[in-house]
């Protein structure tokens, strides 16, 4: 078998990661044959709690996993990491400004940004869950400057498979028939859900439906209140879809992406598609060896623009106020 990975994930005592955990240890990310070394992060409180599930972790008696070792110390728990999922966050409380929300994730992740910078691996790549999560991974990368930031993405994945599963049932094609999803922007209700370069069985997707108002009045909103349905139904927000959403994104990061389709990863933009520079922002990318490329000369209409452009333009204020708060 091969040498061990060290898999940092914040937030290990919460919803997702009573999910996540046990997919990771099971080798959902690497496969049988790469034995994992988990390192999960808490607050102190939370500690007691989470020992509990590591206790559920032995009892699965998983081959995978190597070992396992929990903290409240950022600098302790990612040292040497070669993977970190940062799932953790503060939640939006009752009546909370989105500067408020913005400013309590700030402290978490410029800690957890500049301890990543000094401790974890070489090769790290960072994955950031934990909302508002393109944001959050802009204040990580900005507090981790001897890393590339390219090594770190926000996660629309849930997005991107949310509306493959949307797609598969208006068309009545099985989802590993769809390929070419793309989630543009945000991973917030600005998000854009593209319907134009998807493919069901390799033909257009936009085409095959035929039907504008129910990309613009069904599809779309959709997907972006997703998350809102699952909390309305469930009286929890979405947990274990977000925990298979995080290792399909570290899979497909780390693995690659097959050949002749794209996910949709949100990852510091370099001026691509209009979007400006200076925010984390949804893309189509493919991936190999590690890295991510986002895919070049789609054909971008008005209608497809306009949504773009308002999901950038969200991203630029959240930027702009993470800015103003000193916490890039
Ligand atoms: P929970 O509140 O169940 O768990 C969060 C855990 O993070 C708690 O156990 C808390 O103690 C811990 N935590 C807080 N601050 C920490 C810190 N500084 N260091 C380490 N751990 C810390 O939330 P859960 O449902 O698991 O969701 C986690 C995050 O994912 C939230 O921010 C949530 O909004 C976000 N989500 C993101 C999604 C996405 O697609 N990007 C979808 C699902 C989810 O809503």
């Amino acid at each position: 078998s091969q040498s061990p990975v060290k898999v940092a994930v914040t937030g290990a005592a919460g919803q997702i990661g009573y999910s996540l955990l046990f997919r990771i240890a099971s080798g959902a990310i690497f496969g049988p044959d790469t034995p994992v070394q988990l390192r999960l992060l808490e607050i102190t409180p939370a500690l007691g709690a989470l020992e509990g599930v590591v206790m559920e972790l032995d009892d699965c008696a998983f081959t995978t996993l190597d070992s396992v070792e929990i903290g409240d110390d950022p600098r302790h728990i990612f040292d040497g990491v070669n993977l970190a999922l940062l799932v953790g966050a503060r939640p939006r409380a009752k009546g909370m400004e989105r500067g408020d929300l913005l400013e309590a994730n700030g402290a978490i992740f410029t800690e957890q940004g500049r301890a990543l910078n000094d401790v974890a691996a070489d090769d790290v790549r960072i994955g950031v869950t934990g909302n508002p999560a393109n944001t959050n991974a802009l204040i990580a990368l900005r507090n981790a400057p001897d890393i590339p930031a390219e090594r770190f993405s926000a996660l629309t994945r849930l997005d991107h498979n949310r509306a493959i599963s949307q797609l598969a049932a208006k068309t009545g094609a099985k989802v590993g028939d769809i390929r070419r999803m793309t989630i543009w922007g945000n991973h917030s209700s600005t998000q854009y859900p593209d319907l134009f370069h998807a493919e069901v069985a390799g033909k257009n997707a936009a085409d095959l439906i035929d039907d504008q108002a129910w990309i613009e009045n069904e599809f779309i909103p959709t997907v972006a209140k997703r998350g809102a349905a699952i909390i309305d139904a469930r009286g929890a927000s979405s947990a274990a879809s977000a925990a298979s959403a995080t290792i399909d994104a570290a899979r497909d990061w780390l693995t690659g992406t097959p050949e002749g389709d794209w996910v949709s990863m949100a990852v510091a933009s370099d001026g691509s598609y209009g979007v400006p520079e200076g925010v984390v922002y949804s893309f189509p990318v493919t991936c190999s060896g590690g890295d991510w490329q986002i895919v070049q000369g789609l054909e971008i209409d008005d209608f497809s623009r306009e949504r773009m452009d308002a999901t950038a333009a969200e991203l630029i204020e959240e930027r702009d106020a993470v800015g103003q708060l000193g916490l890039t």
